[in-house]
C-alpha cells in the first residue's frame, strides 16, 4: 500500500518517516540511489514522500516537489550539494559572539540562501551570559542591524532560559530549521523550549575537543505546543552554490532596494560607474560589515562550480 509521510531523520542509508501518526523505518527505492549524483542526499529531512509500508523496512518510492530547501555545498569547491532540510517555514540561525565565535560572514551566507528561497529567517545570539561589556555592545549592534534588515534577532541563554519565551511563540505551528556552528547551543535551546525533547548536548568536560559534533544527524522533532523543529549537527562553513554575479545583490535586501538607481542593470556594485550602492555606502546608508560580506561572496562565487555542471 502506498502512503504519504514526512521524513524526520536520515542517516544516509536509512530514513525515519512519520506516516499516519506512526514512525516507519525506510530505505530508498533503487532509482534514487542511482539518481543521487548531484546531491549527496536525494531525500532530505522535511521531504514529503510516498512509501510502501507492506515490507520491512518500508520503501520510499517517490519524493514530492519541495516547496523550498536549504542547500550547501558538501565540501569546499565540491560540485555535490547537500540538502540540509526542506519544506521550511522559517530558519533560525543560532550564533554566539564567543565560545565559539560566529562571524557575520557565516550568518550572511545562510541568509543569502534563505533569501534565494524566500524563507523567513531569524538570528538568535545565544550564550549571552558569557559576554563582557564590549561584546554585549557589539552583539546589540548586530541584533539591531539584522532586525532592521528584516531578520528579527534575539538574545538568549539556554542555561537559564532567558529569552526563550519569545522563541517558543515563533516556533509554534511552524516548521523551523535550527542551524549554526557546533557548540553554540542549538540542542540546549531546544531542550529549554521543549524539555520533553531531551536532546543530547555537549558535555562540559568535552568543550575543548574541536570538531566534535554532539548532534550527528539532522532530525525533526514534534513540539507539544504545535509545530516542528529540525535540529542539525553544527556546520563549520556554509558553502554557497554558484550564482550569477549580478544575482547575489538581490539576496541582500538593502542592496536590492538600491539596485534600480544603478546605471547598469547588471551592476555588481563593485567598481561600476554610477553605482547607487557605492554611493549609499559612502554616506553610511549600508553597514560596512554587510557590504564586506557581500564582496566576499561575489569574489568567491567565480571559483564555485555550478551545481548542475
Ligand atoms: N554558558 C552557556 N553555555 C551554554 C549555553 N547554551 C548552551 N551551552 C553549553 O554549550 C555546550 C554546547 O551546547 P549544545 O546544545 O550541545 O550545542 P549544539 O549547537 O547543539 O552543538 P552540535 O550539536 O555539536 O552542533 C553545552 O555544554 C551547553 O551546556 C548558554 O546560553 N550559555
Ligand atoms: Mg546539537
Ligand atoms: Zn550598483
Amino acid at each position: 500500500m502506498l502512503q504519504t509521510g514526512t521524513v524526520y531523520k536520515s542517516t544516509g542509508s536509512n530514513y525515519r518517516v512519520k506516516t499516519g501518526g506512526v514512525f516507519a523505518d525506510c530505505v530508498l527505492a533503487g532509482k534514487y540511489r542511482l539518481e543521487g549524483v548531484k546531491s549527496t542526499n536525494p531525500v532530505a529531512v522535511g521531504d514529503i514522500v510516498s512509501l510502501h509500508t507492506g515490507s520491512h523496512p518500508a520503501v520510499i518510492e517517490d519524493v514530492q516537489e519541495r516547496r523550498n530547501y536549504i542547500v550547501r555545498r558538501a565540501t569546499n569547491l565540491s560540485k555535490r550539494t547537500h540538502i540540509i532540510a526542506s519544506n521550511l517555514d522559517r530558519v533560525m540561525i543560532v550564533a554566539a559572539i564567543a565560545k565559539p565565535r560566529t562571524s557575520t560572514g557565516f550568518i550572511d551566507r545562510i541568509l543569502v540562501t534563505c533569501e534565494a528561497y524566500n524563507i523567513p529567517a531569524i538570528v538568535v545570539f545565544n550564550k549571552s551570559d558569557l559576554l563582557d561589556e564590549d561584546e554585549r555592545e557589539y552583539r546589540d549592534e548586530l541584533m539591531a542591524e539584522y532586525t532592521f534588515l528584516g531578520y528579527p534577532s534575539y538574545a538568549s541563554n539556554a542555561l537559564t532560559g532567558e529569552g526563550t519565551d519569545v522563541l517558543r511563540t515563533l516556533l509554534k505551528d511552524q516548521n523551523t530549521l535550527i542551524i549554526g556552528h557546533s557548540g553554540v547551543g542549538k540542542s540546549s535551546l531546544m531542550n529549554r523550549i521543549e524539555p520533553g525533547l531531551d536532546l543530547r548536548t555537549q558535555d562540559i568536560s568535552r568543550k575543548h575537543e574541536k570538531g566534535m559534533h554532539t548532534t550527528t544527524f539532522a532530525e525533526m522533532h514534534d513540539l507539544s505546543f504545535g509545530g516542528t523543529v529540525i535540529d542539525t549537527p553544527g556546520v563549520k562553513e556554509f558553502g554557497l552554490v554558484r550564482m550569477h554575479d549580478d544575482e547575489i545583490g538581490d539576496y541582500f535586501p538593502e542592496i536590492l532596494k538600491l539596485k534600480a538607481g544603478c546605471r547598469f542593470n547588471n551592476c555588481t556594485h563593485h567598481n561600476e560607474p554610477g553605482c547607487a550602492v557605492q554611493a549609499a555606502l559612502e554616506e553610511g546608508g549600508i553597514a560596512d560589515f554587510r557590504f564586506k560580506n557581500y564582496l566576499n561572496i561575489l569574489e568567491s562565487n567565480q571559483y564555485q562550480p555550478w551545481a548542475d555542471d
